[in-house]
């Protein structure tokens, strides 16, 4: 716990223009000159997000029915142009350089080798990845496979794949025999798919785009929309315009939510001013938001003695369950508690409750400041606990929004990529395919770290994403990856993941989005879902970087026939490979409800809605009502007492996206030119006896008797919280304990890590 509540330490550096502007063109172009893009990069970006286009391969923000002429953002271009980069990473490259070589590079110089050509074989003999046809790879790999125990096997996926790809890949995991489906929402917003099933009944959010239009209260927490879902700031400001207020809870002060300018505005580009994005900014402590949202609700109750009108009794009794044990808890909580663990004063958490008490429509925002803690499940459960208390989800301009990251991250869980055997209709499948799939629990990002340090998981194969760089533990687990018989990367560019590979590795290049995808029955096209339920089309027109490269379908495909054989003739793997609208009738068959007439709506402007149960009140969970739970600690941090304990946060730059570094600028923070840094409040620096600039090592304070130090970083006094340290992610992963992670969903801690500062 920390001491009582903080007053920010003045005078810190920060990044002085608003949010978008200038700034942000700028950033872009700077992008384009890096990666000096394949000719008509300019037009493709200009079809991003628009009915006849493909969608962005960068967030998952929804894609609005009428879209603006440049329906993207600073981000989604650095993507897009990322992607479309004339480098290329070839035989001759693997040629000239050992993968042990390879292994010292860092992130942005592996990528930066450019577009992957030719699918790629780690011969140990020579420490080089040599190349080889799609035959052999498909044959051995088939091979490989068939000579391991399928349950010793994973199948990870980051959420990229599309929805055609998605299911083709599940479907082959339980042909072949296991569950073992991790998706990279194990570190991310797997603590919003379990927490948000088993209280409303759903595990998505429930708002659509028009909420947005007329919601008059938006409560964001830990989501830093300015950088990672930059085109949410439109419809934010445009309902600033129109008077909703916005509160924020973060122990950062993100420029996005605090001014912005359009860039997409000529007047407001020329002429500002910005648009002041938030009423109340409040800079909570890491860990602290459940404390935040009890001292809410305390005062809500408050208010609900004194003037009536605050609680909705009506829709709390038709439509909940377990409402007084929430409403005892909250009204029993102490105030002086609350503002220890918040970091908080009571004056601000009543004038955002006094905010909500005034709401007739509010909407709750949330991304990995909620979601990445011990205790993020319970956090989520408290927000709701704050929606439902007012009767605030299932009405329009109502309800609950996380802000899911990779841009088909929704869509993967959707269509059956799960290792929870009950989130899928395994029946169906059975009956639909004719063969038995298994049912037993597969294995979650955590449990499949676990298999690989203690020898049980065998062969990894990785639909795109860079597994081994995302997940917690890197120092304990790097070496591990060595042992495995089998090791297959389907990627577009060269990552960690690929570099620290053994015997029986396999690097296999795939299309990006934004190209020609061309099958047996001509040019094809794939779809996503996005954070909003809504489901799009998406048509690549690019050349593709490689005459080589194949597309996801084609190699998923390709890897099953090679694996399972053709004996089972509904397993149409040559047919759907062909035409991708088959795969798309066969997810119809699986999910008849909500992909209804698939092939006719996916490229309705807008996308078309999956629909929703919470938003219709209809409440799927064990009781038939909404649930209001209690949660059973305050915040993470009770579980680090001690002085000199901070609680790392790993964060995202403005420069990167996730494992992919453009470059190593955080402009929106007004950080520029190093990620081997960390920011500590300039009080907590003077107090712990450093200075700026100062080198030092962060050493992981969790008694597990493995001893996990990152060292190398500068101190950068910023505007923090004091108590709190914060780094980049990746680079700081190697701090964040396997074993410390949200216990319902095992999402990793990566915002709650307890870690000592030692001067260097
Ligand atoms: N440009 C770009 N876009 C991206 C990504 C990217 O890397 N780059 N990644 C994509 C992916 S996969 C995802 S999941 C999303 C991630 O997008 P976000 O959900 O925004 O994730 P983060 O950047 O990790 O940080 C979240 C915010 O939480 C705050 N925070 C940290 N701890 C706490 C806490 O305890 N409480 C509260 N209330 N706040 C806290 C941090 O200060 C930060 O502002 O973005 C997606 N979009
Ligand atoms: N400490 C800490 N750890 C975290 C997080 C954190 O906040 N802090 N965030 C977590 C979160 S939210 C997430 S989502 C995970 C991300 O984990 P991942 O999704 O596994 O990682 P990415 O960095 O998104 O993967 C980048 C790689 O994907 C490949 N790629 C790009 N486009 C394509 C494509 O179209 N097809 C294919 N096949 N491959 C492609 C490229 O080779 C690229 O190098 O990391 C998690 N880890
Ligand atoms: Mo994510």
């Amino acid at each position: 716990m920390n001491d009582t509540p903080k007053t920010q330490d003045p005078g810190t550096p920060h990044y002085k223009n608003a949010t978008g502007g200038w700034g942000s063109l700028y950033s872009v172009m700077r992008q384009f000159l890096q990666d000096r893009p394949t000719p008509g990069a300019l037009m493709t970006l200009a079809r991003q997000n628009k009915p006849a286009g493909h969608m962005c391969t960068s967030c998952a923000w929804t894609k609005p029915p009428a879209p603006h002429p440049a329906e993207f953002c600073e981000n989604g271009a650095k993507a897009t142009l990322w992607e479309l980069t004339r480098d290329r990473c070839t035989p001759e490259f693997f040629a000239q350089h050992s993968v042990t070589e390879l292994r010292g590079w860092s992130d942005h110089a592996l990528e930066k080798t450019g577009r992957l050509t030719h699918p790629m074989r780690y011969d140990a003999a020579s420490d080089r990845y040599v190349p080889a046809s799609w035959d052999q790879a498909f044959a051995s790999i088939g091979a490989s496979l068939r000579a391991l125990d399928p349950r010793s096997t994973v199948f990870y996926t980051s959420g990229r794949a599309s929805l055609e790809t998605s299911y083709l890949w599940s479907l082959f995991a339980r042909a072949y025999g296991h569950n073992n489906l991790p998706d990279s929402s194990n570190m991310c917003h797997e603590t919003t798919s379990v927490a948000l099933k088993e209280v409303i009944g759903v595990s998505v959010g429930t708002c659509v785009w028009e909420d947005f239009k007329t919601c008059d209260v938006m409560l964001f927490f830990g989501q830093n929309t300015g950088s990672n879902s930059p085109r949410l700031l439109h419809p934010l400001q445009q309902a600033r315009k129109r008077g909703c207020k916005v509160v924020v809870f973060n122990p950062v002060r993100e420029k996005g939510l605090l001014e912005f300018v359009n860039p997409q505005n000529p007047a407001q580009m020329v002429a500002g001013p910005s648009t002041a994005m938030s009423d109340l900014y409040l800079q909570l402590n890491p860990g602290g938001d459940i404390a935040a949202m009890g001292g809410i609700a305390k005062h809500l109750f408050a208010l609900e003695d004194q003037r009536g009108g605050v609680v909705d009794r009506t829709f709390i009794e038709e439509h909940t369950a377990e409402f007084s044990g929430f409403e005892a808890w909250a009204r029993a909580l102490d105030w002086a508690e609350i503002e220890a663990f918040s970091g908080l004063s009571r004056q601000d958490l009543e004038a955002a409750a006094d905010i909500c008490a005034r709401s007739e429509r509010t909407i709750a925002l949330y991304g990995m400041g909620l979601t990445q803690h011990v205790h993020g499940s319970q956090s989520i459960g408290t927000l709701i606990n704050l929606l439902l208390m007012r009767g605030m989800i299932g009405r329009e301009g109502t309800g609950i929004c996380p802000v899911r990251g990779h841009s088909n991250v929704q869509g993967q869980r959707t269509v059956g990529i799960s290792e929870k055997p009950d989130l899928v209709p395994l029946d169906k499948l059975a009956e639909q395919f004719g063969f038995e799939p298994p049912r037993d629990e597969g294995w979650t990002t955590v449990s499949v770290a676990e298999a690989l340090l203690d020898g049980r998981m065998k062969g990894f194969l990785s639909l795109g994403g860079n597994f081994a760089r995302a997940i917690p533990d890197q120092g304990r687990l790097d070496p591990c990856w060595q042992n495995l018989a089998l090791n297959v990367q389907i990627a577009t560019k060269l990552n960690r993941s690929h570099v620290l590979v053994g015997d029986g590795a396999w690097l296999l290049p795939c299309l990006a989005r934004s190209e020609e995808d061309r099958q047996a029955t001509g040019r094809q096209t794939v779809t996503v879902e996005d954070s909003l339920s809504h489901i799009h089309g998406s048509v690549g027109r690019r050349t593709p970087a490689s005459p080589q490269l194949l597309s996801e379908p084609a190699i998923v495909t390709g890897l099953a026939k090679a694996t399972l054989g053709t004996a089972n003739p509904k397993l149409r793997w040559d047919a759907w490979c062909a035409d991708y609208s088959l795969i798309r009738d066969e997810i119809e068959k699986t999910y008849p409800d909500m992909f209804r007439r698939f092939n006719e709506r996916m490229f309705q402007a807008g996308g078309f809605y999956r629909g929703n149960s919470a938003r219709e009140r209809d409440w799927k969970t064990e009781n038939g009502k909404a649930i209001f739970t209690v949660p059973d600690r305050m915040t993470a941090l009770a579980e680090v007492p001690g002085a000199g304990v901070f609680t790392l946060m790993t964060l995202r730059s403005n420069g990167q996206f996730n494992t992919t570094i453009y470059d190593d600028n955080d402009r929106l923070r007004g950080l520029k030119g190093n990620r081997m840094i960390v920011l500590m409040s300039p009080g907590d620096v003077t107090r712990a006896g450093l200075a700026e600039g100062q080198m030092v090592t962060l050493v992981s304070d969790h008694d597990d008797g493995f001893e996990r130090r990152l060292g190398g970083l500068r101190i950068v006094p910023y505007d923090l919280p004091s108590g709190c340290v914060a780094a980049y992610y990746p680079e700081a992963n190697p701090l964040v304990p396997l074993d410390l992670h949200d216990k319902a969903s095992k999402t990793p801690a990566s915002k709650g890590v307890p870690v000592r500062v030692v001067a260097d």
